[in-house]
């Protein structure tokens, strides 16, 4: 149902008891197709009443009012969202935007890959995904822009969803109000109310979508660098890990495995027999995965181009194609809006797959496009003055200037796609060409895709992994990704990374290495990647010594796969991330509020890193509850900070509940699990513990178990919820004082 909201319609629609949606018309019409929101999602129409001049309806949980004011929304009688009065709706040209009150809002979190601080209360944000490979502190845009957000009090809290891909704007920087405005496309967003986080992000993940299961080997340690650029050097590198038994799934080719950079090619002379190479690695436990780029080189001759070219499936600029400088020199861009482009691009892979790829690596996404003086400037201190980090080209401050800087860096906002112009459909190219490329492979293989990916949209849980991009070898980075990783796990996105040892330039202390690594072990998706021109960042580059500390963090992420993979059951289950803030989990100890640098891992792992060089004490939060020093098996009380060592050999780490383990092994089904090593840490305590084939979508069709574990006043138990499969066969209990193993 419609109903008129000063000069436009406004259509409300009943999600579910705690999720409404507010669309807006545009000059009467409603245009909005979104390309990320569940098709099967049931909507229901607002029963409206009036009271005195106000519309109303209820759900269970909220009370909308709407007049020609705004909308007013109150949960139990108290009034928990507000539009400004008059300010509800404006409209500017093409630009839409809506204010509302602060109220009692103490926090803003989300919107995916943020840089800087937790909070973002008090700031302005753009959506506009961007390259800048030169970034810092205080970048923003970047790569992935979410535009969800969780908004907190200390009472409550809920979700916002403009589901809109135009550049757009966050402004919290007014105390009594804060707004949200596009340059073009509607207004067009969801309101999701939530007792506390953990709700909101349920809400949230029934509109845009969950995460399948990765193939487990996804979740073993991976191994990357700009470039291993021969067939000899990816051995080498492979038979280094396995002589040191080293664990490691995963060694990536970046893009110089291409014949001159052109996607779905390969180098024949750096890589001679390709499938023979892919084949041999698999033997013995790796997998590879190749980069693609959107770029399709601009070359006559070279069948993708062609084809595109024929069919038109690239972007335009008028009647011409559009076109732009990426590595391959001057490219045209797939139009991902469009259905068949996608199902080409993705039918595309199977020349890869054939050739024994597992996985690919989207990169440059945003889209990320350079002039030809940039590129040949790049071309210039990369190749031949040997670089490794790019010049930060024209930094700012100033809003205005920052947002003629970004739009230089992709394709003009006059480009068009099937679905519209570029203004209105650049947050959503990279989300789509993820779409395109999971689909294709899910369509080839059968088993589970895996695809990294650099830019995305809300939602690109449904098709790839996330890494943070170009950080840098330096602690502040490290610090950095402590707080992007949390801020696109709130924005809905479990399987989240950053680059470990930093990317550009040369790492100058193995300390640094080493604390990075303790850290990886704690994001879901742990890789090492390092830039072209750097210092080498294999685990045996720094010495025996280092070499050793980290070597056991590596197994210790090996052993907590079956913890890790439970969690992104969970994340399938119910969108819960892995990465969770402080305040996610422990939202009823307000001391948690503005908590950022520790998080959790899952629902029982506290990790607090380490983040200064040359550190080894730090203070740590506890949140109220009991916690085990992991290392110690020290009891603490929380809900108070506490002084902890931190010796180079230790990432201070706090633990509760069950965890559960497996042992160790050079890669992932190198041998069968039998033994299911639970540690628990609490006489009271439950956990879910989920196991399958990890690489097909069997599961989708029951073949999995889910073994409820419980400790009841120092008693171990366990209880199958279902069972399916053949997996584990013993659970081997470590209680405060006993073990006891029980056969299952
Ligand atoms: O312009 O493919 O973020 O991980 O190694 C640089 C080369 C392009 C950027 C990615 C980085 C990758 C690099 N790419």
């Amino acid at each position: 149902m419609e109903i008129q909201f000063k000069n436009e319609k406004l259509k409300c629609e009943i999600i579910s008891d705690r999720t409404i949606r507010f669309h807006f018309s545009k000059e009467g019409n409603f245009n909005n197709q979104s390309f990320v929101i569940d098709e099967n999602l049931i909507r229901k129409t607002p029963d409206f009443k009036k009271d005195n001049e106000k519309l109303f309806f209820t759900t269970d949980f909220l009370k909308v009012h709407i007049s020609d004011k705004g909308i007013e929304i109150f949960n139990k009688d108290i009034l928990i969202h507000s539009d400004v009065e008059e300010k509800g709706y404006l409209k500017d040209n093409k630009k839409i935007s809506t204010y509302k009150k602060m109220l009692d809002t103490t926090g803003f979190y989300g919107f995916g890959m943020r840089r800087g601080k937790l909070n973002k209360k008090g700031e302005f944000l753009i959506n506009w995904n961007t390259d800048d490979p030169n970034h810092f502190f205080d970048t923003d845009p970047l790569y992935e822009c979410h535009p969800f957000f969780i908004a907190l009090s200390e009472t409550h809290c809920y979700g916002i969803f403009f589901d809109n891909y135009s550049r757009s704007y966050f402004d919290f920087r007014d105390k009594d109000f804060y707004s949200f405005t596009a340059e073009d496309g509607e207004l067009d967003y969801y309101f999701s109310y939530g007792e506390n986080p953990k709700v909101v992000i349920q809400e949230f993940s029934n509109l845009v979508g969950k995460t399948y299961l990765p193939p487990a080997w996804a979740l073993g340690y991976q191994q990357s660098r700009w470039s291993y650029r021969s067939a000899k050097e990816v051995k080498n590198i492979a038979k280094n890990f396995r002589k040191r038994n080293i664990p490691c799934d995963v060694i990536y080719l970046d893009i110089d495995y291409m014949d001159k950079y052109k996607v779905f090619t390969i180098n024949n002379k750096k890589f001679k027999n390709f499938k023979k190479m892919t084949e041999n690695l698999k033997d013995i436990g790796f997998k590879i995965v190749t980069i693609i780029d959107p770029g399709v080189k601009i070359e006559n001759g070279y069948k993708i181009f062609e084809e595109g070219v024929k069919k038109e499936y690239f972007c335009k600029m008028g009647k011409e194609l559009a076109t732009g400088y990426v590595w391959p020199g001057e490219c045209a861009f797939p139009d991902f809006t469009d259905e068949n482009v996608r199902r080409w691009w993705g039918e595309n892979h199977k020349f890869l797959l054939e050739n024994g790829v597992s996985g690919i690596w989207n990169d440059m996404n945003e889209p990320a496009i350079m002039s030809k003086v940039d590129y040949n400037l790049m071309n210039l201190i990369f190749k031949f003055l040997h670089f490794n980090y790019p010049p930060a080209i024209g930094k700012t401050t100033e809003i205005v200037d920052k947002i003629k800087k970004i739009i230089m860096k992709t394709l003009p906002d006059e480009a068009t796609h099937k679905a519209g112009t570029h203004l209105q459909l650049h947050n959503i190219y990279g989300y789509l060409m993820c779409k395109a490329t999971f689909e294709g492979l899910r369509k080839i293989k059968k088993d589970r895709p895996f695809i990294l990916t650099r830019s995305g949209f809300s939602g690109i849980q449904k098709y790839a992994a996330v890494w943070g991009g170009d950080n840098q070898s330096t602690w502040k980075h490290l610090e950095m990704s402590i707080i992007s990783m949390q801020n696109l796990s709130t924005s809905g996105v479990p399987f989240v990374g950053e680059d470990v040892g930093g990317f550009w330039k040369s790492l100058k202390s193995s300390e640094l290495f080493v604390r990075w690594i303790e850290l990886g072990v704690f994001y879901p998706f742990f890789r090492v990647h390092s830039a072209l021109n750097t210092k080498r960042q294999e685990p045996w580059s720094f010495g025996k010594k280092y070499e050793k500390i980290i070597v056991d963090y590596i197994k210790l992420r090996y052993r907590l796969l079956p913890y890790i993979y439970s969690c992104f059951y969970e994340a399938k289950e119910k969108g819960i991330p892995i990465i969770r803030s402080l305040f996610f989990e422990f939202f009823e100890d307000k001391n948690t509020h503005n908590i950022e640098d520790e998080f959790m891992f899952g629902p029982n792992i506290l990790v607090a890193p380490i983040y200064k060089e040359g550190t080894t004490t730090r203070k740590v939060y506890l949140p109220k509850g009991k916690w085990t020093d992991f290392w110690s098996g020290e009891k603490i009380e929380g809900g108070k900070y506490i002084e902890t060592k931190a010796p180079l050999e230790k990432i201070p780490l706090f633990v509760r509940g069950i965890i559960p383990m497996s042992d160790t092994q050079n890669f992932v089904g190198e041998k069968k699990q039998d033994i299911l090593y639970v540690n628990v840490y609490s006489d009271n305590c439950e956990f879910i513990f989920y196991e399958d084939d990890g690489i097909s979508f069997d599961y989708e069709k029951g073949l999995f178990n889910l073994i409820k574990i419980k400790v009841t006043n120092g008693k171990p138990d366990y209880e199958y919820i279902h069972k399916s499969f053949n997996g584990i066969k013993k659970l081997k209990f470590t209680l405060e004082k006993e073990e006891i193993e029980i056969d299952i």
